[in-house]
């Protein structure tokens, strides 16, 4: 009897723990499946891992809002352990207020009006962006970060199921590699 009482009690946290349970997937950026110029790895003192992925600051960087000059990009693949909804966050580095964004592309690699991307107003220092809020299904998800303006760095990202009212990062964060598809 007693056995019985903790099967149950056993499966049901397993039902509380699958159908509730809070997912917190940490990638480094460097960490991707493949790459594309004109997005490279940049060794960075400041970066977790000693690594950013970034589009270089050209030459004739843009003191206006101008379209990217390529479609660089690092792509990455992860296992979704539950569906949910995800907020997006990123650890970047913005050169100045034209070079201060990354598209996100979720399964897609097509970029259109509605293409969400990460961006904020805080230059030349590293710091967490909040990005969009995906809705993902269970199994294995594509994630493009792709080229929208030059001058700009990626350190880590994050996806969580933990919205930001309850967290949000401060920090360089742990990696969470069994997530990462190799
Ligand atoms: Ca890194």
């Amino acid at each position: 009897m007693k056995i019985k009482l903790i099967l149950f009690l056993f499966f049901v946290f397993l039902f509380f723990t699958q159908a509730y349970g809070k997912t917190t997937i940490v990638v480094e950026a460097e960490h991707f499946d493949s790459i594309t110029p004109s997005m490279e790895v940049k060794e960075e003192r400041g970066a977790s891992g000693g690594n950013s992925i970034e589009i270089p600051l050209k030459k004739s960087h843009s003191k206006s809002e101008v379209p990217p000059s390529d479609s660089g990009y690092a792509e990455y693949k992860i296992y979704i352990p539950q569906e949910g909804n995800y907020q997006f966050w990123a650890r970047c580095w913005w050169y100045d207020h034209t070079g201060n964004s990354f598209f996100i592309l979720i399964d897609s690699i097509a970029v259109d009006k509605n293409t969400p991307y990460v961006t904020s107003n805080t230059y030349k220092k590293w710091h967490w962006v909040q990005g969009p809020v995906f809705h993902l299904t269970r199994g294995i998800h594509t994630i493009r970060i792709q080229n929208r303006e030059d001058g700009v760095r990626m350190d880590q990202w994050i996806l969580t199921t933990t919205p930001k009212s309850r967290w949000e990062p401060t920090k360089k964060e742990k990696e969470t590699p069994q997530y990462i598809v190799k």
